[in-house]
């Protein structure tokens, strides 16, 4: 498709009104709000990632870039959460202390709230107390936990160590995802279930709260 082409050089170059534009004439031709995410945005911050990691884009760029996708995401966000599903679970999610990457966390609690889920974001950087102190006075079922750096996983192991330490582990289901994780780290650490994208967080949460 060519608009898609066009959108993910538009989201390289950090073409903000571009990107909102395209996800507006891809809606109008009846395209899935789902595949309008996964195709034009993921896919072109697949590629932006891939040139930042090669030395190709730095950090500047890529702010623009994720403030596009975070500019098509905002007009995607009220038709993904549009699914008037009964609240079946409540869920605290967050970004690791240390870490500042925020969008496929966002991503996971708009599908989340589409799905029925009541989302309380805590956003980046969060230390255990505060995820711990949300979970309580939320009274939530579950807990999610996103990291995108190498440095910055491991905390995770922190914040359910700490959950451990307190006697509360098994009163929450705890989900963990972001790129460098996988299954094998989501069972060293003690967590319930790795979630390798928002639309596995779905699913696995459903399958808990079932
Ligand atoms: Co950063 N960054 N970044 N970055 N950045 C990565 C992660 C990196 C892989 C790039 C690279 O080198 N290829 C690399 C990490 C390398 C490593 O750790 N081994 C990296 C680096 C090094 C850094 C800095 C250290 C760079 C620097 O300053 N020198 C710095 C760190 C700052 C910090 O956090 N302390 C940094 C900064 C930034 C920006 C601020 C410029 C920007 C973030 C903007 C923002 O988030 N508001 C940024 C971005 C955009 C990226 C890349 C390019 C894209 C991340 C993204 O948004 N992906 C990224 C490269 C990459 O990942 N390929 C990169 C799209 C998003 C939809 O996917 O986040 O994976 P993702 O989420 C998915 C799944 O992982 C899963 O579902 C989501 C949707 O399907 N998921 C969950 C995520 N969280 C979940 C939680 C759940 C469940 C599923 O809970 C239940």
């Amino acid at each position: 498709d060519e608009l898609v082409d066009q959108m993910i050089d538009d989201l390289y170059d950090g073409m903000k009104e571009e990107i909102e534009e395209g996800v507006n004439i891809l809606l109008s031709r009846g395209w899935a709000p789902y595949d309008v995410l996964t195709k034009p945005l993921v896919g072109g911050m697949t590629i932006v990632g891939n040139d930042f990691r090669d030395g190709i884009l730095f950090v500047p760029e890529v702010l623009l870039a994720a403030g596009a996708m975070k500019a098509g995401m905002a007009i995607l966000k009220p038709l993904l959460a549009e699914t008037g599903a009964p609240t079946i679970g409540r869920m605290v999610i967050g970004t690791v202390k240390g870490d500042i990457h925020d969008i496929g966390k966002n991503l996971v609690a708009m599908m989340m709230e589409g799905a029925g889920f009541e989302i309380v974001d805590l956003g980046i950087n969060n230390p255990a107390e505060e995820y711990i102190a949300a979970l309580k006075e939320q009274n939530a079922d579950i807990l999610g936990m996103s990291a995108l750096l190498t440095t910055t996983m491991p905390y995770m192991k922190v914040v359910i160590d700490t959950l451990k330490e307190q006697g509360i582990r098994d009163d929450y289901i705890v989900l963990v995802g972001g790129a460098p994780l996988n299954e094998e780290f989501g069972r060293a650490i003690g967590a319930d279930a790795y979630c390798r994208d928002a639309a596995v967080a779905v699913e696995t949460a459903k399958s808990f709260v079932a």
